[in-house]
Formats: C-alpha cells, sequence, structure tokens
C-alpha cells in the first residue's frame, strides 16, 4: 500500500530554476532579497534579478554554454545568488561545492562532475589554484576561474556585471536539463552527483508552497551553507521565491546568530538540530531578544523530541517544527507546517502535494507496511532526481523500474498521515546534518601505509550528535596511536569529515564477498 499526500495534486512545474524562483521579483523590486548580517549591505530584488542577468551575459562573454558545469565554491554571502542564478540563466549547470573542502575533495569533484569552470573567492583561491592545477595535469584543464569578490587575475562578479554582451538565451528543457548537481553519498559508497533536474527543483519549490509561503519582506535568517540542498532550498530558492528577505551568515557563531536575530528581528529561523541544542541550553540565549522568531524548523538529522520541546518553550514557541528531506528528493517529502496545531510530537510531518510513500519491511523487502509499521521509506514524485552523474548502476540500485526512491531511512507513518524518522540502514554518516560519506573516510585511511584495513561508521554520543569512528586495523609491527590516525585524516579532508573516534581491531568484520558488516560494528560500539 502506499501513502498518498492528503493535498490537492500539482502539475510538475516546468520552468528553469531562475524562473521558478525570480518571475515575480519585479513585483517588490526594492525590497532587500539579501542582507549581509554582518555588514548591513543588501542587494534588493530588482538588483538580483539584474545582476544574475548580466553575470549570464558575463559567463557568455568568456564562453560559458549551455550544459557546462560551473563549480559554485564559496561561503553564504550575498553575492552567492546572483552567481548561482546567473549561471543557470547562462544555461549552465552548477555543481556546489563545500565552502570548507580541502584542494583533494574540490579536485574530486571537479573531476568526477566534468567542471569546467569555477566560482569562488578571492579566500578560496589557493584551494581552486591547488584543485585546478590537480586537473590540468590530468589533461582536464579549468578554463576559467572567477571570483565572487575581488583578485588581480581573475575576472570577478564586478567585471561580469559590466558585460555589454546579450543576455543569453538557452533553449532549456526543465524536464531533462540538470540545473544543480549537488554531491551527495546517497545509501552507499562515494559521494555521487545528483541530478536534479530545473523540473525537480521548480516542483518542489511548488510542492513547498503548498504547506507554507513566507511574506514579501520576512525576514529569515541564513547561517545553514547554501551548497547543502537544505541551504539551497529552503534559504535561498523558497524564500526568494517568496519575495522574502534573506540575512545571510557565512558561518555559525553562536553570538553573531543570536545578534543578529535581535538586530534584524528575524521571524524564521532554519536549523539543524545542534542549532537547537544551543537555543535550548546555552546561557548565552538569555541575553539577546528573540522575540521575533514565529518559525523554527529542524531537518537534515534526527531531533531529540525533548531537546526541541525545551526550545520552544525557552524561545516561547508552540513548537520547534521539523521537515524530511534528502538531496535525491530535491529535497522535501514532509513538513510540518506552521499552521498545524495538530501535530504530534517529533513528527517531521505529512507528505507534501503530489508525492507517494511506501514503508517497505527491513526483512523482506518485497513487502509492504501499513500504517504503525517501520520500513525503509521509498518515494516517488516529481522530485525524485533524474540520477547520478555517469553512474548508471548505482542510480538502478537506488531509484527502482518503477520510479521509487529508496532512501535508507527507516520510519513509521501514524494512522493521521504523520511521518516519523527512527532510524538510518545506509552507510551515511550525519555529523551535525553535514554528509559524512563512511566510503571515502574509508578509501582515505587505506593510504596510511601502517593501516591495514578500516571500517568507518557513525556512533551517537549522549548529546545526539552523531560521530564519525574509525576501526583500523594496524600493518604489522606499526604502533600507530589514535591520535596519529584522527591527524592524518584531519589534514586531508573538510573539518566537519573528521574521524573522532578510533578503536584498534585485530579484523575488519566482513562478509564473505568482502562487503564490511557494519551492523557488528554498531552492535559492538553499543
Ligand atoms: C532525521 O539533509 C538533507 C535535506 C534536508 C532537508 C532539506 C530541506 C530537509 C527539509 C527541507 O525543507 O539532505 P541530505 O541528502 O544531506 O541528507 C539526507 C538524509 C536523510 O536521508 C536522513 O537520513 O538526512 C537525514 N535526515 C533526517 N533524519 C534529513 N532530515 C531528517 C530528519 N530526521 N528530520
Amino acid at each position: 500500500m502506499a501513502f498518498r499526500s492528503d493535498y490537492p495534486d500539482i502539475e510538475p512545474l516546468d520552468l528553469p530554476i531562475h524562473e521558478a524562483v525570480l518571475a515575480n521579483a519585479a513585483e517588490h523590486p526594492d525590497t532587500p532579497a539579501l542582507i549581509d548580517g554582518i555588514t548591513g549591505r543588501s542587494v534588493s530584488y530588482a538588483e538580483l534579478d539584474a545582476g544574475s542577468r548580466r553575470i549570464a551575459a558575463g559567463l557568455a562573454e568568456a564562453g560559458v554554454r549551455k550544459g557546462d558545469v560551473i563549480a559554485l565554491h564559496s561561503p553564504n554571502s550575498i553575492a552567492y545568488p546572483a552567481a548561482f542564478y546567473g549561471a543557470t540563466r547562462a544555461g549552465a549547470t552548477v555543481t556546489t561545492v563545500s565552502s570548507l573542502a580541502t584542494a583533494g575533495e574540490l579536485a574530486s569533484q571537479l573531476r568526477d562532475s566534468r567542471a569546467r569552470w569555477i566560482i569562488t573567492i578571492s579566500l578560496f583561491l589557493p584551494v581552486a589554484l591547488a584543485a585546478a592545477e590537480v586537473l590540468a595535469a590530468e589533461g582536464s584543464p579549468i578554463r576559467e576561474i572567477f571570483v565572487c569578490d575581488a583578485s588581480e587575475g581573475h575576472r570577478s562578479l564586478t567585471d561580469l556585471l559590466a558585460s555589454t554582451a546579450p543576455e543569453p538565451a538557452p533553449q532549456l528543457d526543465p524536464a531533462t536539463d540538470i540545473a544543480v548537481l549537488p554531491y551527495s553519498s546517497g545509501t552507499t559508497g562515494l559521494p555521487k552527483g545528483v541530478m536534479l533536474t530545473h523540473r525537480n527543483i521548480s516542483s518542489n519549490l511548488l510542492q513547498t508552497d503548498t504547506l507554507h509561503t513566507t511574506g514579501v519582506g520576512e525576514r529569515i535568517l541564513a547561517v545553514l551553507p547554501f551548497f547543502h540542498i537544505y541551504g539551497l532550498h529552503a534559504l535561498l530558492n523558497h524564500p526568494l521565491r517568496c519575495g522574502s528577505t534573506v540575512v545571510v551568515l557565512p558561518r555559525f557563531d553562536l553570538e553573531q546568530f543570536l545578534r543578529t536575530i535581535q538586530e534584524h528581528r528575524i521571524e524564521a529561523i532554519l536549523a539543524a538540530p545542534p542549532i537547537v541544542l544551543a537555543l535550548a541550553k546555552h546561557p548565552l540565549v538569555d541575553q539577546y531578544d528573540l522575540s521575533s522568531v514565529r518559525y523554527l524548523l529542524s531537518a537534515a538529522a534526527p531531533l531529540d523530541a525533548e531537546l526541541a520541546d525545551a526550545c520552544a518553550r525557552r524561545l516561547g514557541l508552540p513548537r520547534v517544527l521539523q521537515g524530511y528531506g534528502m538531496t535525491e528528493l530535491s529535497p522535501v517529502t514532509h513538513v510540518v507546517p506552521l499552521d498545524d496545531a495538530d501535530a504530534p510530537p517529533g513528527t517531521v510531518g505529512r507528505l507534501v502535494a503530489s508525492t507517494e510513500l511506501r514503508v517497505v519491511s527491513l526483512d523482506d523487502p518485497g513487502k509492504d507496511l501499513g500504517t504503525g509499521e517501520s520500513g525503509e521509506l521509498l518515494f516517488r514524485g516529481p522530485q525524485v532526481m533524474r540520477g547520478y552523474f555517469a553512474r548508471q548502476s548505482e542510480t538502478d540500485a537506488v531509484i527502482d523500474p518503477d520510479g521509487w526512491l529508496h532512501t535508507g531511512d527507516v520510519g513509521y507513518v501514524d494512522e493521521r498521515g504523520y511521518l516519523f524518522v527512527v532510524d538510518r540502514v545506509k552507510e551515511l554518516i550525519k555529523y551535525k546534518g553535514y554528509q559524512v560519506a563512511p566510503a571515502e573516510l574509508e578509501a582515505l585511511l587505506l593510504t596510511h601505509p601502517e593501516i591495514a584495513d578500516a571500517a568507518v561508521i557513525g556512533v551517537t554520543g549522549g548529546d545526539g550528535v552523531e560521530r564519525p569512528k574509525a576501526y583500523v586495523v594496524r600493518a604489522p609491527g606499526s604502533g600507530l596511536t589514535e591520535q596519529e590516525v584522527t591527524d592524518f585524516v584531519a589534514g586531508q579532508v573538510a573539518p566537519y569529515k573528521k574521524v573522532r573516534e578510533v578503536e584498534f581491531l585485530d579484523v575488519v568484520p566482513k562478509s564473505a564477498s568482502g562487503k564490511i558488516l557494519r551492523r557488528e560494528l554498531r552492535d559492538r560500539a553499543r
């Protein structure tokens, strides 16, 4: 049995992403689209719309063509969306890169996505240049590196904005052309490019509209990274589509975060569980006036119900709302709307429009389960990705012939249709909402000359935070220490991917076919 959405069906929205987001910009030209939470500088809707068109012209003039992949490698800034929609207006696919990526990680993504262009910031230029050097040595050079701010020898967004070339008019087919190529490890293996078409993204925006829209000029705090699909959808695409004002911070610093809420009278906060934890527990919170906040959503990792309750009470909110999504789902299938006073504690909400859900038995994957029974969550709808870029077999492993996307998440639906996510049966580790792929860390560990074998799993501490833990088999005669293992990894990965615990084993438990028996390791960790 499939669960169906109670919301009226929608038709897939066949619009290019920049049109789905900016088509109404002309109705509120002077409203700030973005405000820099630190400097107070702002970009109006008229400026964003015109700016993205000029940047598209500048990119086309530089040689960017429809279907080219541009890597956007920048922390959150008020310039980010003009660069992003400028690229899609030029017909390019944007592969969003973690602002914390090391040169090696960026090079992997550039190589895998076949990116030919990079947009970065001056501060990150050394990383971008080092990655570009790797690609050049491999014979697939990056054609040009642009910077959002300014750096000698590189064209900046200001330079692109000055272009007098005509605005390009690429013939985009929203159903098949790829708007965004974010990276996700999905249910297994290494990070893969998730092909999200313009239709995927635009339809998910329309699906989100039916749950809630934020008002014109309503202030939303953007502290989660735009490179992750959660930030991209909930902090850029959707609020900008609504005409709201996005107040941007480049990273999470509690004091700055609280001051920004107070100074900008922030109404909506989109968060991940660690932010909810800080709001619930940290003494600093009492020193700020947070009374403007009326909407606080947590998503991207499990949220403890008691913690949610404590946070809501402290902020004087009826509840902390939860949403559920996945990069491969563009990303939303469930969100608790602000006006839903009936939503039971701990739920992530009910199905968005035109989306179906099946809950299938973990023991007998052919068997569909009914309400109240936990199993793997499968989704079908216009937001299911087109597939993983250049990885057909990995795509076939998660999207079955009937179009159901297998999430690797475990949950159940109650009698009223509310979903509860209770477990995960995929390899993916979520460190504070960020993706960590065990396979990536395992491959890295195996490059150490004193490591004979390794396996990585997520272990959840008393604070509810899941952390990567490595099980390591030392090479014969090696006296490798835990510290040496953690340092080795830390030197080569973005900080959120660090191995935070190490245990030495004689042998990594494996099946006859050589697959790591993660369940055994999880049992051992408990
Ligand atoms: C328990 O995390 C995301 C996307 C989240 C998102 C975005 C916009 C949620 C609501 C919204 O409006 O994507 P990924 O691909 O980084 O990670 C997906 C995985 C899920 O498969 C699940 O394991 O993150 C986990 N996850 C959650 N787990 C996501 N949301 C939740 C949740 N509770 N609420």
